[in-house]
């Protein structure tokens, strides 16, 4: 947690005036359901105690003027002149105020700092995080009216249109409408859901960051992404009522998708198991079974890096290794993938001991440090003051 007194007086000393409101807006992590969103499936997120905190005011013209504490970096455009930036951050921000432009809602100018806690490249969601907070803030702001699901829709579409990635809606969701000591079950069809109590008994949450990031990571998304929407046409032209991958089964895939296009019938088919494989282990978490949610977690990253082919060497190491303590029940990678974060589930007072007999093999194989993150389940957005 970010000294929210220190953020007022930064945002005081680039300013020149008092913030009018500060927003935080947390990162996420998955216990199982990756690449399922974007294709009508399952989900289930949590957010973290690590966010994103954004502080606004608003200004006398119509200058978007935005700071960035991370880069130490400024950037300003008029709200007229407001188009997607080859500097990288802004556009997480300027997205988010495009989307609301396009919805016909009146805004001015404004000031915006932006500060957070959550590891960038880890995998966690920073962006969305980025999205959902300068959504929040300015909803309040500007009296917009806007509620948290349209707010996270605004995030998902801000980083279509200015980040180019064709996200799904998990992680803005995540962001914006989390529970503290829940995860979320989100369908995300018509995004109904419900929030499953994470109790894990004598187990915790441990995440491993690989400390990879991968450059390509956004095109190899967005070509998943046409994989599977290939692979939803060629169906259509049998059954034109199919939507999405969740109307399909495995008998269509393998009669009207694997002779055409194999690598295309690959990826869709471990999308319509993963979301079978988070059925099973939603009920594994709500009867208290932890080996048979961990045995979920560890078939489903098989199956990703496998079938999916979004994980890397490193995620595998660490997921490989993981399995063979007695005290890891389950380990997977997490998030879109190349790179990020392994989420494990270890046995309660293991973790220090677990990454300290996996660190000097990790180093030594891939010339990398092995950072270990602890995270409670916290809230979604909130309005800090
Ligand atoms: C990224 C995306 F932003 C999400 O929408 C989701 O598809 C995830 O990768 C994979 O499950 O985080």
């Amino acid at each position: 947690m970010l000294d929210t007194n220190l953020l007022k007086e930064r945002y005081k000393e680039i300013f020149g005036q008092e913030a009018a409101l500060l927003v935080k807006s947390p990162g996420r992590i998955n216990i199982i359901g990756e690449h399922t969103d974007y294709n009508e499936g399952f989900v289930l997120p949590a957010a973290i105690d690590k966010a994103i905190y954004v502080a606004v005011g608003k200004r006398d013209d119509d200058l978007i003027s935005l700071f960035a504490e991370d880069f130490k970096q400024s950037y300003s455009v008029k709200l007229v002149d407001i188009a997607p930036t080859s500097e990288g951050w802004p556009n997480y921000i300027l997205g988010v105020v495009q989307q609301i432009k396009d919805k016909g809602l009146s805004i001015g100018g404004f000031n915006l700092y932006i500060d957070g806690d959550i590891p960038l490249g880890a995998g966690l969601s920073s962006s969305a995080a980025v999205e959902c907070a300068t959504g929040y803030a300015l909803n309040s702001l500007f009296h917009l009216d806007l509620d948290r699901v349209t707010i996270a829709k605004i995030g998902q579409l801000a980083e279509h249109t200015y980040a180019g990635v064709m996200c799904g809606i998990m992680d803005q969701f995540a962001s914006v409408l989390s529970k503290a000591d829940h995860v979320i079950k989100l369908d995300c069809r018509d995004l109904s859901y419900t929030y499953v109590p994470l109790d894990l008994g004598n187990y915790e949450i441990v995440l491993l960051n690989t400390n990879v990031k991968h450059a390509l990571a956004s095109s190899a998304y967005n070509d998943r992404r046409n994989a599977c929407e290939h692979a939803v046409k060629l169906i259509q032209s049998e059954y034109p009522e199919v939507k999405s991958l969740r109307d399909v089964n495995l008998n269509q895939l393998e009669l009207y998708v694997k002779p055409v296009d194999p690598e295309a019938y690959v990826k869709s088919k471990y999308v319509i198991e993963e979301n079978e494989r988070l059925g099973k282990a939603c009920q594994a978490l709500e009867k208290g079974d932890i080996e048979e949610l961990g045995r979920q977690m560890f078939l489903a990253h098989t199956a990703i890096s496998e079938e999916f082919q979004v994980s890397c060497p490193e995620l595998d190491f660490l997921v490989e290794q993981a399995k063979s303590f007695s005290q890891v029940k389950g380990a997977r990678m997490m998030g879109g993938g190349f790179g990020g974060c392994t989420i494990n589930i270890v046995e309660k007072g293991f973790a220090a001991q677990l990454v300290e007999i996996i660190s000097p093999s990790y180093k030594a194989q891939f010339n990398l440090e092995l950072t270990p993150i602890f995270v409670s389940i916290a809230n979604g957005t909130e309005l800090v003051y």
